[in-house]
């Protein structure tokens, strides 16, 4: 049974103010979603010294070592520039942005738990607008930033982030929800409030068709691919922390350009990359983590059951929604599996995560079949998540829950009574 203490933490993230104002002391905000690591990561100086160049690494030197030359023969140069022919940009933006003329508040919320793919893109969206209207956007969250990669993103790039209990959505004359869409139970909107925005590259949900704002293409594997075209479209100018953000959200979303990216992915690559701070994006990619962190995967390891080509890993009670999702990328490494599937519950909430081989490209539509009517689901082509409506409030029930699901899941894939065994140990 997991340490239900092991992440009540006193320190949290600061929250921002909704005026712009220097991030007051969370002391009594409603939610913490810092979920137990002490140390706050050091805000970077921008005006620290460059990092030095590694030593020994010279550049262009030719080797007699015949693996090293056969490596730098078979790299590809980096193209100085994106060629025109390249940049292919369909949306109308100006109309679009003509909407939100004489709105003076845009809240921008991303699905609950963000990714860096969210959190990337409503940043971004933030610029844009400020940019090119007289307007002051606010992203709201809702759930928690849970995986310390994603915490590090959002401070060490300084998004300005606003928990949603914090915020009135009636005081805005405006709203947005990017990669998400309303009606999906996966996001803090109000139900019923008619949306202005919506930029998501989830495939298209009836509820979004009246949003005006609509820029919706599942072809694409990031929501930060189209805010890049936006920026770009614009002239908007990047400064380091938002380049870096998108930057890393195209790596986290499509594991270095290597799931679901598409040639627009590789565009928007090539565009951020000079904006880059690589100092940054190494904290953030290599970031610090509680204890904690590594007994939650001590659990998963030892409870991930093999089925056949499915692992399937019952996590019990975890720290932070997106751990799920985090283990289940983990264990998608092993060499035999071709479907993993991780679930857990925070609090009374029963999360999954799916991740399947590219060989399978159905992980949503395998998501939205297991949960069916009884919670939301999302996802893409190898990757996908959702959550039950119903609370699971003791051991037994989410013991019976996760066995249910894994049953179900092999009957969706097909695989009758596949032989049992643990993934590790005998
Ligand atoms: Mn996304």
């Amino acid at each position: 049974m997991p340490d239900k203490n092991s992440h009540g933490n006193p320190q949290r993230v600061p929250i921002p103010s909704r005026d712009g104002a220097p991030p007051a002391e969370p002391a009594g905000s409603p939610r913490d979603y810092s979920h137990g690591n002490p140390e706050r990561v050091p805000i970077p100086s921008r005006d620290g010294a460059p990092p030095a160049e590694p030593a020994g690494s010279p550049r262009g030197k030719s080797s007699d070592d015949p693996i090293e030359s056969m490596a730098s023969d078979a790299c590809t140069p980096y193209p100085a520039q994106v060629p025109p022919e390249l940049d292919v940009f369909e949306f109308d933006l100006g109309p679009a942005l003509a909407r939100l003329r004489g709105r003076h508040d845009l809240l921008i919320y991303m699905h609950d738990n963000p990714d860096p793919d969210a959190l990337a893109a409503a940043f971004g969206l933030k610029r844009l607008v400020e940019h090119a209207l007289p307007i002051k956007a606010t992203l709201v969250l809702g759930g928690i930033v849970g995986r310390a990669e994603n915490r590090a993103m959002v401070e060490t790039l300084r998004i300005p982030l606003v928990v949603a209990e914090a915020v009135d959505p009636a005081a805005y004359d405006a709203l947005a929800i990017v990669d998400s869409q309303p009606e999906t139970g996966n996001n803090s909107l109000t139900p019923g409030r008619s949306v202005d925005v919506v930029i998501d590259h989830h495939p298209a949900r009836e509820e979004s068709a009246q949003v005006p704002w609509r820029d919706i293409r599942p072809e694409l594997g990031a929501t930060s691919t189209i805010i890049v075209e936006y920026l770009r479209a614009r002239n908007v100018p990047l400064d380091t922390f938002l380049a870096t953000a998108l930057f890393y959200a195209l790596r986290a979303e499509t594991r270095d350009l290597g799931r679901e990216a598409t040639h627009a992915e590789r565009v928007a690559y090539l565009f951020l990359f000079p904006l880059v701070d690589f100092h940054l994006l190494s904290r953030i990619s290599q970031p610090k983590v509680p204890r904690e962190h590594f007994a939650a995967l001590d659990r998963a390891l030892r409870s991930a059951q093999v089925l056949g080509d499915l692992v399937a890993v019952n996590m019990g009670s975890i720290a932070y929604p997106d751990l799920v999702a985090e283990v289940a990328d983990l264990l998608l490494a092993w060499e035999g599996a071709h479907f993993v599937l991780c679930c857990g519950c925070y609090g009374d909430r029963f999360y999954l995560s799916l991740r399947t081989e590219p060989s399978e490209r159905r992980a949503g539509a395998l998501m939205r079949q297991l949960i069916s009517s009884e919670g939301a689901a999302g996802g893409h082509g190898t990757m996908a998540g959702g959550r039950l409506f119903r609370a699971i409030a003791t051991e037994p029930e989410q013991r019976a829950t996760f066995d249910q699901m894994v049953n179900r899941l092999l009957d969706l894939i097909g695989r009758k009574s596949p032989p049992i065994s643990p993934l590790i140990g005998s």
